[in-house]
């Protein structure tokens, strides 16, 4: 086997450590690397050694040995080519979302070049510290399903996650200081949008919803505003219930976000939410639309001008057309009566 020309390499860190007195020693390494560090860990036993390979093809298929964690996205051919990857010491449902804006990496090297540029090193790098500072990081689990969003369209998080039997709880993490789209699935998801100006949609289940930095933040919902009953959780957190119609929207927690798009309404702004003094209550008690005066039987027709651009139209109130009748107050109406 091609790994006994490590052999010298691997009696190394052995013999430093017998005459170092050192009790632990971590291993790691990338893709043919991480292959490397699994056969050192298999030629290796003892509790004094752990190892974390990235996109590792997994090569001594031994998921009992759980001084290992192995790391890759299902989505890197490298790292699912062994088909076994369900192991008890690999992660299982990390994928990576990489947009064709990350074609070329920030050192200017085409990603997608000489390797698939989901197994790129430099994505790993870029992942592993994600998770690592994300709110979230307590509550991911080595079986989590984790999206690394690094795409600008939200459709390919979208698709990542419904080709995935039983559409799971999804943690969704964002780019910081990009204008993200972050889609959730069915299920209950956790998506973190950090800086930019980003545009969440939970979908259905009871959702997680961060913004993070950025003034123009944009959770979306599906259905019309008067569906909506809202409670204020602190000055920057507010929970969203989906109380009336289908209700598929969930309870969603929302948090530095700033707007909200319903189906009939874009809310521009949230601050009249927050300074309503009104813990809880319906959007549309602040938001509803104010009653009008209602004088059925006045209509009017007005002939286009267009020289001053305005199209021909028709008012009538109170009535449909249909049931319009010849308007009594017809002879008596002011000739310049507006509406
Ligand atoms: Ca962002
Ligand atoms: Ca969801
Ligand atoms: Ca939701």
């Amino acid at each position: 086997m091609f790994e006994s020309l490590f052999n010298s390499l691997f009696d190394s860190p052995n013999s430093y450590i017998a005459n170092n007195s050192i009790s632990k020693i971590w291993v790691t390494g990338h893709s043919l690397g991480g292959a490397v560090v699994e056969h050192f860990m298999e030629n290796n036993i003892g509790d004094q050694y752990s190892a974390v390979t990235f996109a590792s093809p997994q090569a001594t298929l031994d998921g009992d040995d759980t001084r290992i964690l192995n790391i890759g996205y299902e989505n890197d051919i490298v790292y699912s080519i062994s088909g076994f990857s369900d192991k008890n010491n690999s992660t299982t449902r990390f994928f990576t979302a990489i947009g064709s804006e990350h074609d070329v990496d920030e050192t200017g090297i085409p990603t997608g070049d000489f390797t698939p540029k989901e197994h790129s090193i430099l994505g790993y790098v870029y992942s592993t510290e994600r998770i690592l500072k994300s709110q979230f990081y307590n509550q991911i689990k080595k079986d989590s399903f984790v999206v690394i969003d690094q795409t600008d369209k939200g459709d390919d998080i979208k698709d990542i996650i419904s080709s995935w039997f039983g559409d799971p709880d999804t943690f969704i993490l964002g780019e910081d200081n990009r204008d993200d789209e972050l889609i959730g699935g069915q299920a209950d998801d956790f998506i973190e949008a950090l800086g930019g100006n980003d545009f969440i949609e939970g979908g259905q289940g009871n959702d997680n919803l961060d913004g993070g930095q950025g003034d123009n933040d944009v959770a979306v919902f599906t259905q019309i505003l008067d569906n909506y009953d809202y409670r204020i959780i602190n000055e920057n957190t507010l929970e969203v219930i989906h109380a009336r119609g289908n209700q598929q929207d969930g309870t969603d927690i929302l948090k530095n976000i700033e707007n909200i798009n319903f189906s009939n309404l874009k809310l521009g702004s949230l601050d009249d939410v927050f300074s309503s003094g009104v813990e809880q209550d319906s959007f549309s008690s602040i938001f509803g639309a104010k009653p009008i005066l209602i004088i059925p039987g006045i209509g009017g027709t007005f002939a286009a001008d267009l020289e001053n651009g305005h199209m021909d139209w028709l008012l009538n109130r109170g009535v449909a057309p249909e049931d319009l009748q010849i308007d009594p107050l017809v002879n008596t109406a002011l000739p310049n009566l507006q509406c």
